[in-house]
């Protein structure tokens, strides 16, 4: 039985070596030396090529480094097996860290406060609202959403959520689908996406979205902090946003294109906040932990755990 690491992007060795240390029976390899095709039974991998992974005829199950399969999922001739997503408490910790971070950062104006050092002048907006007046929105109730939507409303914010699916979670307002999208981007002050990229999500985060957030909040206008995905935004329209003051603020982990290009605007963009998709990274021993223990429970006949549904594409 062999395990293919396959990755652009996050270095292979590193999770060939842990998985190593972890089960020395384990015969893994490491693309593209995947020595006799027939013998691999799983692949982790990220950003794996075009028709790999239907290279291999007696692939069992694939293991995605991350949360995020859309890096696996834009492979046309991806085989009929099953993929796992990466569900870590560690992830999960990480990623509402970032997004506490960022409102905290952006309720707090220290965008402007970093300009005024830059000054050395001493000016304060003693009106600064209190967090039970701001008002927070949290695209996507997952793992991830749901966890910061928690930790930011014991922070003190006013938190709606928005899924595909309804929701009943306490101390959260939740909309969902099509049907909610108005009611909650009225009342959201700060937007925060942890969205999949999905057929149905790219693009989403657009000039329309921005004009239907809220317009009578106590900041001087809407934020949008996006650690999803860049292909579910237009970077083009957050720049005409923050231009003319549809937007107030961004913070952006994520980008249509990575790494961003040089000559992107966002880089210099004063009201920006680049970071370069490291919202959450993966940590190697827990994704190899993950993947070592689904692998045991599969062997045994259990049920794997996260498995994405193809049809919805996350
Ligand atoms: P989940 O699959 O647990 O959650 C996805 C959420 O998005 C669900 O609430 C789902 O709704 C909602 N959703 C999906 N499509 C739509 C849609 N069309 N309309 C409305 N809601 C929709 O994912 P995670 O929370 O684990 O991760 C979210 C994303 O975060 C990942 O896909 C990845 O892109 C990104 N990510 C980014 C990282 C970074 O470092 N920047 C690190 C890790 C992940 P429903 O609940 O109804 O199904
Ligand atoms: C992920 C990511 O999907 O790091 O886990 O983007």
């Amino acid at each position: 039985m062999s395990l293919l690491v396959v990755s652009e992007g996050m270095d292979p060795d590193c999770f060939a070596k842990e998985l190593r240390q972890l089960d020395s029976e384990l015969d893994v390899r490491v693309w593209p030396d995947a020595g006799d095709r027939s013998d691999i039974r799983y692949a982790l991998v990220w950003k794996p090529e075009e028709g790999l992974l239907a290279s291999l005829p007696n692939l069992d199950v694939i293991f995605s480094m991350g949360a995020g399969v859309d890096h696996v999922l834009r492979d046309q001739q991806l085989p009929d097996v099953p993929l796992v997503r990466f569900v870590d408490p560690n992830l999960t910790m990480r990623m509402t860290e970032y997004v506490c971070l960022h409102v905290l950062f952006h309720h707090r104006r220290m965008l402007d406060y970093a300009e005024l050092q830059r000054e050395k002048k001493w000016t304060d907006w003693s009106q600064q609202p209190g967090a039970n007046e701001v008002r927070i929105g949290v695209m996507g109730l997952g793992v991830l959403g749901m966890d910061a939507a928690e930790k930011l409303r014991m922070l003190g914010y006013q938190v709606a959520g928005w899924s595909r699916s309804p929701k009943d979670i306490e101390g959260i307002d939740c909309f969902a689908g099509a049907d909610g999208l108005d009611a909650f981007l009225a009342r959201t002050d700060i937007l925060v996406c942890l969205l999949p990229h999905t057929p149905d999500t790219e693009g989403f985060l657009n000039s329309q979205l921005f004009a239907s957030l809220a317009q009578d909040g106590q900041l001087p206008g809407p934020v949008l902090i996006n650690a999803g995905r860049g292909r579910v935004q237009v970077e083009a329209d957050i720049l005409a946003a923050l231009d003319d003051g549809t937007l107030w603020a961004a913070s952006l982990d994520v980008f249509e294109e990575e790494p961003l290009p040089a000559s992107s605007p966002l880089w210099t963009h004063p009201r920006v906040v680049v970071t370069p998709h490291n919202a959450s990274i993966s940590d190697d021993r827990a994704v190899c932990r993950y993947v070592l223990d689904q692998i045991t429970q599969h062997e045994a006949g259990k049920p794997l755990q996260n498995v994405v549904d193809l049809k919805r594409g996350y």
